[in-house]
This record gives structure tokens, C-alpha cells and sequence, in this order.
């Protein structure tokens, strides 16, 4: 794997998160350092994670509390215990004013405790949860957002609105994949970079930098068990991947990180679109979508709903859900032709 040639000041060899973070922001003047030590408190929280995912089956991690969470799913005991690490982890830095779980109804305003942190993180804390009991990759999203200047709240902020801006407002987006390796992938807006977690010295170290998504691979990714029930032109783009001259193959793992990462390394595209089951898309806007959106867009890529560009989508509640098409810019750029009526690229 090529060096980055980037950090001519780091030690040759390796490259740790914080190391990789502290030098990017030492180019912005304005930097102070709370960025670098709060994502710390996420890769705190997901080291942690990846050494109970590993050892599931063999510690009491599996199977569900029986509880049920915002969204109506069966909360799992990695669920739970994924949701008390970030929040604790990431809660601990006083830069954070504001947290928002996928498995917490409301935000958790950390200002009433007097804080005046800047950050709003929202996550998450393991995605694709549903297969953890069969050992397939799981992951945790994230993205971290700036509290909006207080003069445009007309008398008490609202911390459950602040949370509601739109995809093109994040400072920072990433997630981690607990598989074969536990990978760690983010971006301030600089490039997407890529650090694999070495289990002997215990950091997330350097692999790649400012990763670009492939602009084409004829490789789908959906669950067609739901198709009937997509809209007639998604539908139309499936029946034309299925013709003999398109070459298409299809790749579903049903775990959005999973998904999404090898996409980001092959190209591809994957599809979520409104079904029967889900009307609105099944996926959420603010932790799942905005964050892959921000690094499917930064490595080259594209997302979109069907008619929007999902960054620029504008949310009105928390865990409001979405249609997705995100991926390879000329694979989304084709869905988007038969949504549009074009039908099928010119060969
Ligand atoms: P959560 O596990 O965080 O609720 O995520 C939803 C998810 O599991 C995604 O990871 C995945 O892409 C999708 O749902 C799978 O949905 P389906 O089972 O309908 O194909």
C-alpha cells in the first residue's frame, strides 16, 4: 500500500488516527484540538465494540433484551451495550452538547449540565445489528455536526431542532465495519481515509488516503425480495441489469456498512428504495444516509433519494427515514435516467 505522502513530519511506518487528525488540523489555523480528542472518544468506544463483537458467541453478548427500541426493531445486547459506549465514551468530552442515537427517542442535550460544547454527534452504535447473532459484518455510523450560531434562534435554542440540519452542514462523517478486520473509515471533508485496527498495539493505523470510488461496476446491491413493490422505474433498472448485454451482478450482505464498504473500495450501487414495508425508504436520514452520503461524495461518488441530492435533503424529525440510491456516480446516474423516464443508458 503506497505511504501518503502527506505527513512528511509523522514517523515512517505507521500512522495512527490521532496522529493523522492532529496533522490536518494543525493546516487549520482556527484548530484547537477538542475535534481530534473527541473522535477519540469514538475510536475509544468502537475498539472496545470490535473486542466484544469478536468474542461473541463466547461472552453473553447475543441475543435480544427483549426491549424495543424508537424505530419498533428488537433491541439486541450489543445494540445496548454499543449505545452505552458511545454515549459514555463520546459524552466524557465537553466539546459535545448534543447526542442522538439511532436506539434514543429524543437527542440528550449535554448543555443542561452546563457545558457549552460545540458538537453535535449523531449515530448509529451498530448497524445491521440483526445479524450479529449469525456473524455476519456489523457496523457504527457517525456524524458530527456544529451547534448553529445561537442569533438565529429567536429566544431558548432548541436543541431537538438544532440536530435537524441538512447533510451538507457536517464537519466530520465515518463509520466502522466489525468484520474479517475492524476498519475505520472517515472524512472532514478533505478526502476519505481508511485505518485498519491492529489488535496488538491496539490503534486504528493508516491504510489508505483520499480513497476514490470506482465511476462505474455493474454490481447491484438491494434486497429484490421487497422489488415488487419499488417504484415501476426502479423496477424497469432491475429488469435491464438482468439483461444478458449488461453484465450486472448482484451483492447484498443486508448490513448497510458492509454494503456500503465494499462499494466504496469496488464501486457498485446500492438501493434502498420506498417499499410496500417502508414507504418512506427504510433507511435513516441523519445517522445512516447524511454520514455515507458525505464519504460516498467525498471519494467521488454520488446520493440521492430519487429526486434530491440526500445532502441537501432538509430533515424534519430525528429518525426520519429515506429513500436511498447511493454509489458509484455513473451507476446512481443511471437509476437516476430511469427515474427520470430516459430508460436505459445509450449503449
Ligand atoms: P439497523 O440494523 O441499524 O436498524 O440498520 C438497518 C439495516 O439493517 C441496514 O444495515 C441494512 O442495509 C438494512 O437494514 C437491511 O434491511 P432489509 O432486511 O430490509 O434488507
Amino acid at each position: 500500500m503506497e505511504k501518503p505522502p502527506s505527513h512528511p513530519e509523522l514517523l515512517p511506518g505507521f500512522i495512527t488516527i490521532q496522529q493523522h487528525i492532529i496533522a490536518n488540523q494543525r493546516r487549520h489555523s482556527e484548530a484547537t484540538g477538542e475535534f481530534s480528542f473527541l473522535l477519540s472518544g469514538i475510536t475509544i468506544a468502537t475498539k472496545v465494540l470490535a473486542s466484544r463483537v469478536r468474542k461473541a458467541g463466547l461472552v453473553d453478548v447475543l441475543g435480544s433484551t427483549g426491549c424495543t427500541n424508537v424505530q419498533g426493531e428488537t433491541v439486541q445486547k450489543l445494540d445496548r451495550m454499543a449505545n452505552d459506549l458511545m454515549m459514555h465514551c463520546i459524552g466524557y468530552r465537553r466539546s459535545v452538547a448534543v447526542l442522538a442515537s439511532e436506539e434514543v427517542e429524543g437527542a440528550v442535550d449535554l448543555t443542561e449540565t452546563g457545558r457549552s460544547g460545540k458538537y453535535i454527534v449523531l449515530f448509529d452504535p451498530l448497524d445491521g445489528s440483526s445479524n450479529i447473532d449469525v456473524n455476519i459484518p456489523t457496523g457504527t455510523i457517525f456524524s458530527i455536526l456544529i451547534r448553529p450560531d445561537p442569533t438565529e434562534w429567536e429566544g431558548q435554542a432548541d436543541i431537538q431542532a438544532e440536530v435537524l440540519q441538512p447533510g451538507l452542514k457536517q464537519v466530520a462523517a465515518g463509520y466502522v465495519l466489525y468484520s474479517s478486520a475492524t476498519t475505520f473509515v472517515y472524512t472532514t471533508g478533505d478526502g476519505v481515509h481508511q485505518f485498519v485496527l491492529d489488535p496488538e498495539i491496539g490503534a486504528y493505523v493508516l491504510v489508505s488516503e483520499r480513497l476514490k470510488m470506482p465511476d462505474r461496476k455493474r454490481v447491484y446491491s438491494t434486497n429484490e425480495a421487497n422489488s415488487l413493490s419499488y417504484p415501476a422505474p426502479v423496477r424497469q433498472y432491475l429488469d435491464w441489469t438482468k439483461q444478458p448485454d449488461s453484465n450486472y451482478s448482484s451483492r447484498y450482505v443486508g448490513s448497510f456498512v458492509a454494503d456500503f464498504h465494499r462499494i466504496l473500495m469496488q464501486g457498485g450501487v446500492f438501493l434502498y428504495p420506498p417499499t410496500a414495508k417502508s414507504p418512506q425508504g427504510k433507511l435513516r436520514l441523519m445517522y445512516e444516509a447524511n454520514p455515507m452520503a458525505f464519504l460516498a461524495e467525498q471519494a467521488g461518488g454520488r446520493a440521492i433519494d430519487g429526486s434530491t441530492r440526500i445532502l441537501e435533503k432538509k430533515p424534519r424529525q430525528l429518525h426520519e427515514r429515506t429513500a436511498l440510491y447511493i454509489g458509484s456516480r455513473q451507476e446512481v446516474e443511471i437509476i437516476e435516467g430511469f427515474i427520470e423516464g430516459k430508460g436505459a443508458p445509450k449503449a
